[in-house]
């Protein structure tokens, strides 16, 4: 393993439930220490994701952090993104390599020890784990795994793991002892105050 999570909070963007806008919310969660993005969108036109995600891509330059975008290659192609994001509907991560080649990130989502190691296979540079917990966020997310399939994946798959779903001040702790190198929370940020909520986060993880 070469790769791992530059912090130990990934920030995923969330316009249904953001308060101030998906800018400020990304700058918040970097001033608060996060230094991987991923934007995840499912509203906007292709042109206007293109303009926006170019604007992230900005800010995640300026703190060092790492950019990653969410389901599509063309998209995190044509901005310079570091990486993409793929789930079980998008293209497949093999077909994603060829695209990108060995210099970008790809991460794919994962639920069972199974489709870990068909993404190592695949050449995923890290898993994203879940839903750990139930989930109101993503209406397709499944059947929450719990911790322990967490850990089950976690020492079966040499990748870093990011855990997600469902996951709170409250429990992250557990999580993060079930073997999460890095962690997602969408509900649990976002809204308001952002910066404090990820900055709490970031407390009980330790970076
Ligand atoms: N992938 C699996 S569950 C999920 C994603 C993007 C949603 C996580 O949101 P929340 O609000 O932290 O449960
Ligand atoms: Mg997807």
């Amino acid at each position: 393993m070469s790769w791992n999570f530059p912090s130990r909070f990934y920030f995923i963007t969330h316009r249904p439930s953001s308060e101030n806008g998906i800018l400020q919310d990304v700058k918040e969660a970097l001033e608060a220490g996060v230094r991987i993005v991923q934007y995840r969108e499912k509203e906007l036109s292709l042109r206007r994701q293109i303009e926006e995600a170019q604007e992230i891509l900005k800010l995640c330059r300026k703190f060092e952090a790492t950019f990653i975008v969410n389901d599509r290659v063309d998209l995190a192609l044509a901005v310079g993104a570091d990486g993409v994001h793929l789930g079980p509907e998008d293209m497949p991560p093999e077909l994603a390599r060829r695209i990108l080649g060995e210099g970008k990130l790809v991460g794919v989502s994962v639920g069972s020890v199974q489709e870990a190691l068909r993404a190592k296979e695949a050449g995923a540079d890290y898993i994203g784990v879940g839903p750990i917990f139930r989930t109101f966020t993503k209406s397709d997310a499944g059947h929450p795994i719990g911790p322990g399939r967490l850990r089950e994946v976690r020492s079966a798959v040499d990748l870093p793991v990011a855990a997600v779903g469902g996951i709170t001040l409250e429990n992250v702790r557990e999580v993060g002892d079930a073997g999460a190198d890095a962690v997602c929370a969408i509900s649990a940020v976002s809204g308001r105050d952002v910066r404090e909520k990820v900055r709490a986060f970031l407390e009980v993880l330790g970076r």
